[in-house]
């Protein structure tokens, strides 16, 4: 019976090895599944202006130092499906030396890969330079870096010179490169990074994502985690000067920088949004804060909702930012610890306005700032600090030890009521109230779940701005109409932006003609009242 098993054995493999297709040199129009797997015995292209179609389960096994080029004006489509993904790979037993890796270079921008697996390549899993590229659903893993901007960088994904990269739903993982483990860009590229999963990657700096001297990122809803390296471990972006960069709800934890290890390390760019997003349980156990952020141009740096908790440094602790503009609004900074010197927040050579934030528990100062170039209100900062509404009282977290940071609150079940609730800035508004976001009324709560909205100041039907509305507002709108003059009072509204709200009188969220006929109704006497648009609400002035 054995012997029976054996030879079966032996003889699918010798089926197997018989089945397989030799590739090597230009290929164009369909590699379909019939010939698979192939086994890539030199390189192969799609050669200039081009095109090549991978049918959904089709495996590429490479078998020396080979690799696949989409050349100038080409395009590929490696579609595959959740079932049955396009396999891109070597056996590294056999293949020891392993395969070179996809390069995309100055391929058409209709290409796609979708459903793949790109594994165990040499130098850089896909690199693209001068082009786009989609990479979407796939898995890339166990690749090392190339010899790009810098030697051995980029080792899951490369982005080059003035390329664009949309990398959305993805799993990049334990990939390693002397810079960029991750993703690598480099030179006026733009990404838009989108619901993956960068895990387990390692290098020098920039174990995750690693962006130098581009024109910006979009890095939104990933989780980047358990990432080793020396410096900027999770999100490293370094000297961007002309960058605009959005940071928003990603989910950043248990990252390790060994030596200089910010957390991320965001230096230089024109404008920097970080938004809701939760930075937790990272370590950097020889130098400084989570978040490090140095030379922020323009616009500075806008960070709202985020959650950066116990983190572990040895300086530092939740965020360090030097040259740069800061708007801190509706953070939470706590229980970060720090073996040398430490602080909640530190700013140095900027100027902050900090509103609705918490500062608790953070090894040393909560607050360390230049008192000329800080602005603190409606804060709650363990031990106090200057400032209108600013609080010291313990603002009582649903339960820390599960990283929960919500408010208490009795009326969802919490045995207390947090001081933190409804204290906030009355220049904003909870923009949502339930158990997982504001609570209380819609007054703004302190913390990471409130806030997030900025009602308009201004008067029903106060056309012209004067506090009061009336019949000459009817008049300075008809002239609006007619004749354009310019507006008292423009809102910006969430969901309707420079949204001309005051003559806005039938609440139908647009300011016309229709809104004269309904405010003259009114002031005679007649139809019903003045209605304010519900996605812009006023503050009474
Ligand atoms: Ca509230
Ligand atoms: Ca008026
Ligand atoms: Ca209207």
């Amino acid at each position: 019976m054995r012997k029976a098993v054996f030879l079966l054995c032996a003889l699918l493999f010798l089926l197997r090895i018989g089945l397989a297709t030799e590739l090597s040199g230009p290929l164009t129009g369909n590699l379909p599944l019939s010939g698979s797997p192939y086994q890539v015995v030199g390189d192969i292209w799609v050669p200039q202006s081009g095109s090549l179609v991978i049918e959904p389960g089709v495996a590429l096994d490479f078998q020396g130092y080979c690799k696949f080029s989409i050349k100038q004006g080409a395009t590929l489509q490696a579609v595959g499906t959740a079932a049955d993904s396009i396999v891109f790979s070597c056996d590294t037993l056999l293949n020891p030396q392993k395969w070179v890796g996809i390069r995309f270079d100055a391929s058409a921008s209709n290409s796609v890969m979708q459903y793949c697996r790109v594994e165990n390549a040499k130098e850089s899993g896909i690199a693209l330079i001068h082009c786009s590229l989609l990479v979407q659903n796939c898995l890339i893993t166990n690749n090392r870096g190339g010899d790009w901007y810098y030697g051995d960088s980029g080792a899951g994904i490369a982005c080059l010179e003035n390329s664009n990269a949309v990398i959305r739903n993805c799993t990049i993982s334990g990939n390693v490169a002397g810079v960029g483990g991750g993703i690598f860009a480099a030179t006026d590229c733009y990404l838009t990074i989108e619901g993956n999963d960068i895990s387990h990657n390692a290098n020098y700096y920039g174990a995750g994502i690693y962006i130098v001297d581009c024109v910006g990122a979009d890095i939104k809803n990933n989780n980047i985690s358990d990432n080793i390296g020396d410096d900027g471990t999770a999100i490293n972006l370094a000297w961007n000067e002309s960058g605009r960069f959005s940071i928003v709800a990603n989910f950043i934890a248990r990252n390790e920088a060994l030596y200089s290890g910010p957390i991320m390390y965001l230096n230089g760019a024109n404008g920097l949004v970080m938004k809701d997003n939760v930075i937790a349980h990272n370590i950097s156990p020889m130098f400084f804060s989570a978040v490090y952020i140095c030379q922020i141009a323009e616009d500075g740096v806008v960070m709202t909702g985020n959650l950066i908790v116990s983190n572990v440094n040895n300086h530092g602790g939740g965020v360090d930012i030097q040259s740069s503009n800061l708007v801190f609004v509706n953070n939470v900074i706590a229980n970060n610890s720090a073996a040398a010197g430490g602080r909640g927040v530190q700013l140095r050579y900027g100027h902050a306005e900090i509103k609705n934030s918490i500062f608790w528990n953070n090894h040393g100062s909560e607050i360390d700032a230049d008192p000329e170039s800080v602005d603190v209100s409606y804060c709650d900062v363990e031990g106090g600090y200057p400032g209108v509404g600013n609080i010291d009282t313990d603002p009582l977290f649903r339960d820390t030890t599960s990283g929960d940071y919500h408010l208490m609150t009795t009326v969802c079940g919490d045995p207390f009521d947090s001081p933190c609730i409804d204290a906030g800035s009355p220049e904003f508004w909870d923009e949502l109230v339930d158990c997982d976001h504001g609570l209380g009324s819609q007054a703004s709560d302190i913390g990471a779940y409130g806030g997030g909205f900025k009602p308009c100041s201004y008067v029903v039907g106060d056309a012209n701005d004067n506090g009061s509305a009336d019949g000459v507002d009817v008049v300075y709108l008809v002239n609006y109409f007619k004749l354009g003059i310019a507006p008292g009072y423009i809102c910006d509204c969430p969901e309707a932006d420079d949204f001309y709200a005051p003559a806005d009188v039938n609440g139908s969220c647009e300011a016309n003609g229709v809104d004269v006929i309904y405010y003259v109704n009114f002031l005679k006497g007649y139809g019903p009242g003045l209605t304010f648009c519900p996605e812009c609400p006023p503050i009474l002035k």
